[in-house]
């Protein structure tokens, strides 16, 4: 058949195809419709109402419907909701709804370069377009996209911050910036580098304690503030992967971020300073952040965060959660996910990540006796003295594809981060059920099935990828396939898989125990003991923290080699489901975004294959035993997985 007539006739059985309340991809800015919430309510802004800033009450009266707040904010943020509700069926009865948002600030970090490239961006080039004229329209997107689902701030650059960016030309760029976010709430962050008064400045030193320094980023924060009086505070990598930081002067992480926090306290300016840190004396990186800020509890000025990631090591498919949050009572602490997929399979594998952040925050630090989980010591419920302020970071997977996030399902972790920071009551699965109702269809034959595959997804890509508290099992620094095995001369042992996994001919997994790195008792009592124990330990992470036998019995009545096979296996499966449930998605989607998801989802499943192929073979090798009848055979052999590594590290 000839190509452009068969390409007509696939356009027109898509068109037919439609349903009335299909939404087009053409319609919509992703979940919304349009930047400005078009909903029938009488707004009213009373700056004498006792509510949280962000706050307003969606009212029905016998006179019609109000929205009120304390603020224009609130007012945007109350016709946003209502607009969500009209959406997805709830906005009929007698609407009386207040909110107040969990955390006080919401914010994504970018890790946007001023080359306008992403680290660990799978979607295209910087949304900030950096020396060419500034992309208003798409600026006001954004905000507006962040707005609806009550996102408050933006960290515009990367953490590995170039000193450039406090250059005056790129600040007045960011003041445009800011201008355009304003009035959708959003204010603007910057990531700094510790050693800008050298690099930039032209001192002598970056030394926090010295007095010229001090004085330096004194000015500095008046010049930003000066154009940007609203503007949030410093985001601050120091000491942590080559980057600068007060320990290069021998000084303190509290020396470093309180050198900051004094410059922008005058202006209520705030430092998120960063836990992820690598103190060279620990022999398990998962102690490490510990290690080096518990001595430290106490010693922070009041507008400074401890940033710290979900987990102890680096956004693993899965990880504990990080025992820092259990152990500072003094400090003001925040919580780090990460949105973009750096090892979800990038923007290639359907992945929805609300289950791995609420993984975190519902989790029991047991600091003050059970009930202490991490959100609510976050959001200072449970040192409420210590909290002026609290929040909330997610590492954005935002870029200038067409899509926003480079795959069409990506979007919805981004919507979930800023809808679970607004409110940590709804639950990941009611957070899923309103996008997919925005973003394509409320109708349940499309809703219902979609729904499951989004809320099992993060275990399918646990299963192919890293079962059972393996971590890091990824291939050299691009963090996409497998590379267990993997050996790079003069590399940080702590970079590379086998450190992790610790396979040999007695068992596999890296020994966290009392005999072990001793991390068990970084964490509260029970869980201390709990994890301790091979037999208490929750299987999802007994290779986190167990050296485990072979032919260790696992409550499936498996050996643990073959349930390691067995759920590489069910990964595999798993997406090879979701394949087949996509084919009977066709009459719901607009075709373009179907043909896209499709393509991924190939991609997704041959990856799958990829990983199980890889993993089961290479620690076959330390086993010794064969793969269980039951479960796939690997398809393709050590050598071939690595050609494709090769062939993809090329690319
Ligand atoms: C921004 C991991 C990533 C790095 C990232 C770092 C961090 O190591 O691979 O790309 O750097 O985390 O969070 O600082």
């Amino acid at each position: 058949m000839n190509k452009v007539f068969s390409m007509a006739i696939a356009t027109a059985i898509a068109i037919s195809c439609c349903t009335p309340d299909q939404q087009s991809k053409e319609d919509r800015l992703l979940w919304l419709t349009s930047t400005e919430p078009d909903v029938e309510a009488e707004v009213v802004v009373d700056p004498t109402l006792e509510i949280h800033d962000d706050g307003f009450i969606i009212r029905d009266t016998p006179e019609g419907r109000y929205i009120i707040a304390k603020n224009d904010i609130g007012a945007l943020y109350g016709k946003y909701a209502l607009d969500r509700l009209e959406k997805t069926g709830q906005a009929s009865g007698n609407l009386e709804i207040l909110e107040e948002p969990s955390y006080d600030r919401r914010i994504l970090n970018h890790w946007d370069n001023l080359d306008n490239s992403i680290e660990r961006g799978y979607a295209g080039g910087s949304i900030w377009q950096w020396g060419e004229p500034v992309p208003v329209e798409q600026i006001r997107k954004y905000a507006a996209l962040n707005a609806s689902i009550g996102i408050n701030g933006s960290v515009l650059n990367n953490v590995n911050a170039a000193p450039e960016i406090l250059r005056s030309d790129y600040l007045g760029r960011v003041a445009e910036i800011a201008d355009i976010m304003r009035p959708y709430g959003i204010r603007v962050y910057l990531a700094v580098n510790f050693s800008s008064p050298a690099v930039l400045g032209g001192m002598e030193t970056s030394d926090p304690l010295d007095t010229e320094v001090k004085q330096w980023w004194s000015e500095k924060v008046a010049e930003i503030y000066g154009l940007i009086p609203d503007f949030g505070g410093f985001l601050v990598k120091a000491n942590s992967e080559g980057r600068p930081g007060p320990q290069d002067f021998g000084r303190t992480h509290a020396d470093g971020a309180n050198m900051l926090a004094d410059a922008l306290k005058p202006y209520d300016g705030i430092v998120m300073w960063r836990a992820f840190v690598y103190a060279p004396s620990s022999p398990d990186r998962a102690n490490q952040a510990c290690d080096e800020f518990v001595p430290l509890d106490g010693q922070f000025r009041d507008n400074v965060l401890i940033q710290i990631k979900n987990g102890p090591i680096d956004f693993q498919p899965r990880e504990p959660f990080s025992p820092l949050f259990g152990r500072m009572s003094k400090t003001a602490l925040m919580a780090e996910m990460q949105i973009t997929q750096e090892y979800f399979g990038w923007s290639n594998h359907l992945v929805y990540l609300l289950p791995v952040f609420k993984e975190c925050l519902d989790s029991d630090t047991y600091c003050e006796g059970a009930g202490s989980t991490v959100s609510a010591i976050t959001t200072g419920k449970i040192y409420p003295e210590i909290y002026n302020t609290t929040a909330i970071a997610g590492v954005a997977n935002i870029g200038r594809d067409e899509n926003w996030c480079g795959h069409d399902f990506a979007s919805s972790s981004w919507y979930g981060f800023g809808r679970m920071a607004w409110n940590l009551d709804i639950t990941s699965e009611e957070i899923a059920k309103e996008w997919i109702q925005q973003t394509f269809t409320d109708d349940p034959a499309f809703t219902e099935p979609v729904l499951k595959m989004m809320m099992t997804s993060r275990e399918a890509a646990v299963d192919y990828m890293m079962p059972l508290g393996f971590h890091h099992l990824f291939a050299w620094e691009h963090h996409y396939g497998p590379e267990p095995w993997c050996d790079v001369e003069g590399a940080r042992e702590d970079w590379m898989p086998r450190y992790y996994h610790k396979a040999d001919s007695c068992g596999v997994g890296f020994d966290r125990t009392r005999s072990g790195s001793g991390n068990v008792d970084q964490y509260h009592e029970p869980l201390a003991s709990i994890y301790n124990d091979l037999s208490t330990c929750p299987e999802d992470l007994i290779l986190w923290f167990h050296h485990v036998p072979w032919t260790h019995a696992m409550s499936s009545g498996r050996t643990l080699w073959e349930e390691i096979c067995h759920r590489y296996d069910r990964g595999v499966k798993t997406v090879q489901e979701y394949q087949a449930l996509w084919e009977e998605m066709k009459p719901y989607v607009d075709l373009a975004r179907w043909e896209a998801v499709k393509a991924k989802l190939e991609i997704q499943e041959s990856d799958a294959r990829w990983w199980r192929d890889a993993c089961v073979q290479y620690f076959g090798t330390f086993s010794a035993m064969p793969i269980p009848d039951d479960v796939a055979q690997p398809e393709m052999t050590i050598e071939e997985v690595k050609n494709k590594l090769a062939i993809f590290a090329a690319d």
